[in-house]
This record gives structure tokens, C-alpha cells and sequence, in this order.
């Protein structure tokens, strides 16, 4: 396969990132992928920028590849993780769950490569207009939060708004996947869910537990009312979290409530009180295995779709 524009502009072997987990994806995840060819991603998700900074250096330690680092927009600690990832200009950044623009002139004077993720072809719009280098255009099949669109529907919107490369994620997780990503457009893949079961990935082993076990309707969207939906493994908390939403429950009580949840699912694979962030597309993932063979299955099922498309053409 050739790597395309994404895979030459990054300076990666392959076009595929492993998505920015909070909680979830490491130095140690993010250098196994990068080494593997991909673009690793280091979440800082709501940490501070002394965990941020740490993670960065051990990545640096672990690969001399280029890596990425994830920015929750809505995270209290947002500003000083942006001043972080300039001073120790890192390759690339992506956000989640907002609008980067502020950020924008600080990170393109430490020469980073900003990708923001976008659930819109607005969002698109505005940040190819701040000075974005690409976008993720990731469609609410994904683990976490989630905007309203379908991949299918997103992608090639988001392809046909702006002249900047466009990365898919949201229901990848195989080669077909990849095939559909490229067929709407994009120039490169996210996936979140299949790395959730790498050997390289830290979390609970209950966690992979639910990824592998569960079947395509495991997942259900919380928080809408709050607005933040999420999408999680079903479980006695989203069951309960579902009951008491549309409740006279303050915002506050609700917000309490999910406290805690999704480091409690990473860290101590509590199937009650953890919340197991997950993509629809978990019914498809089955084994445990390295980052390295997640990627190169996921190149090869994709040539091999890819090719086998012929038969269509007259
Ligand atoms: O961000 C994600 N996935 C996430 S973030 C997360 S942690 C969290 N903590 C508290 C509340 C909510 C989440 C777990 N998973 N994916 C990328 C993503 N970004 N999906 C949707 C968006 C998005 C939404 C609105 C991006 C931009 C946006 O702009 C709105 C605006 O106008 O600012």
C-alpha cells in the first residue's frame, strides 16, 4: 500500500493513529504504536501538565518516531497541557470535545502539526480556516464522546468542505474498515477500540474482558443532557446513570454521579461503578494482540479489499 499524504507528512510508515484515550493511552501505548509504524497518541485527557510532561519525556525515551499528544478541551488543566506540548514540541497534536483555535499560534510557532478532531463539517471548516494541518472526522460509532453524525455520513462531508487531508475514525477496526475510509475520502485512519486489547495497552484486564465479549449492540450513549454524551459498554453504571438523567436530579448530583467512572474502569476493572468507554464496533473485536500485528492486519485486510473491489468496475 502506498502510505499516502498523511503517512509522508508525518513521517509515519503507515496511516493509521491509535486514538487519544484518557486514562487509557500512555507513553507506553503511544511508543508501541509509533514503533509499529502508526501514530501513537499520548491522551492528557483531565491530567495535569506534570503527568503530561512525564508521559512526553518517557515516550521520547521509548521511540525515536514521531508521536502525537491528545488535548481534552474540556479538561481544567487545558491551558497548561497546551504550554507543555509547545514546550516539548511534539510532533502533532489532536483536540477532543472542542475548539482549539486559541491554542493555534502557540502550537504553529513550536512547529506542531495540529489535528483537531471535528464532529461537523463547521468544525472542519474553522479549523482548516485557524491553520489546522488535517482533521479527524470522527463519527459517532466512536468510544467516548461522541457527535451526532454517522462516519458514513461525516466523512465524506467533511472531505467535499475543506482541502486539507481528512482522517476517519469512528467503526474502524479492520481492513474493511480502512477500505471505507479511503472509499469516502480519507487519507488515513483513527482507531480507538481495537488498541483497547493490545498487549501494549495498560488497562484492567476486565476492560479487555468487555471489549471481547461484547456483541454489536453492547454500547448505549449517556450525558446527552448534560452535553457530553458518551458512549460506554452497557453495565449497571450507564443502566443507572440512564435512570436518573431525566430525573429532577441536579446537574451537579449527575455530574458526580460519573465522577470518577472511567478511571475506575481503567484502573480497577470495576464492572458496577466503572464506566468502559467503547466504540459500536467492539462486537468485532476478538483477540489480544500486539500493536504491531493490529497494524499490519489492518494494511494487509485493507489491500486485500481493496483489491478484490474490481469486480465492481465494468
Ligand atoms: O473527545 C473525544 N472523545 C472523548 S473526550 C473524553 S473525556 C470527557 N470528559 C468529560 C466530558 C466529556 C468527555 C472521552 N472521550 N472525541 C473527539 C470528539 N470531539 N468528539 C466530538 C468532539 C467535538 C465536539 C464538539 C469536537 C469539537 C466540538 O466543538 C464544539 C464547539 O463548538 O466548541
Amino acid at each position: 500500500m502506498n502510505k499516502g499524504i498523511i503517512a509522508e507528512m508525518l513521517g509515519i510508515d503507515y496511516p493509521v493513529f491509535q486514538g487519544g484515550m484518557a486514562w487509557i493511552a500512555d507513553a507506553n501505548l503511544a511508543a508501541a504504536v509509533s514503533e509499529a509504524g502508526g501514530l501513537g497518541i499520548i491522551a492528557a485527557g483531565n491530567a495535569d501538565a506534570d503527568y503530561v510532561r512525564t508521559q512526553i519525556r518517557r515516550a521520547k525515551e521509548l521511540t525515536d518516531k514521531p508521536f502525537g499528544v491528545n488535548i481534552m478541551l474540556l479538561s481544567p488543566f487545558a491551558d497548561e497541557v497546551a504550554q507543555v506540548v509547545a514546550d516539548e514540541k511534539v510532533s502533532v497534536v489532536t483536540t477532543g470535545a472542542g475548539n482549539p483555535s486559541k491554542y493555534m499560534k502557540l502550537w504553529s510557532e513550536a512547529g506542531i502539526k495540529v489535528i483537531p478532531v471535528v464532529p461537523s463539517v463547521a468544525m472542519a471548516k474553522l479549523s482548516e480556516r485557524s491553520g489546522a494541518a488535517a482533521v479527524i472526522a470522527e463519527g459517532g460509532e466512536s468510544g467516548g464522546h461522541v457527535g451526532d453524525l454517522t462516519t458514513m455520513a461525516l466523512v465524506p462531508q467533511v472531505c467535499d468542505a475543506v482541502s486539507i487531508p481528512v482522517i476517519a475514525a469512528g467503526g474502524i477496526a479492520d481492513g474493511r474498515g480502512v477500505a471505507a475510509a479511503f472509499a469516502l475520502g480519507a487519507k488515513a485512519v483513527q482507531l480507538g477500540t481495537r488498541f483497547l486489547v493490545a498487549e501494549e495497552c495498560g488497562i484492567h484486564e476486565n476492560y479487555k474482558d468487555r471489549i471481547i465479549k461484547a456483541g454489536d449492540t453492547a454500547t448505549a450513549v449517556t450525558g446527552r443532557r448534560l452535553g457530553h454524551p458518551v458512549r460506554s459498554i452497557r453495565n449497571q453504571f450507564t443502566r443507572r446513570y440512564g435512570k436518573i438523567e431525566y430525573t429532577d436530579i441536579s446537574d451537579e448530583e449527575l455530574e458526580k454521579y460519573a465522577e470518577g467512572s472511567l478511571r475506575i474502569a481503567v484502573q480497577e476493572g470495576d464492572e458496577k461503578r466503572g464506566c468502559f468507554l467503547s466504540g459500536q464496533i467492539a462486537g468485532m473485536v476478538s483477540n489480544r494482540e500486539t500493536c504491531r500485528d493490529i497494524i499490519l492486519s489492518l494494511i494487509s485486510g485493507a489491500e486485500e479489499v481493496i483489491g478484490g473491489l474490481e469486480q465492481w468496475v465494468k
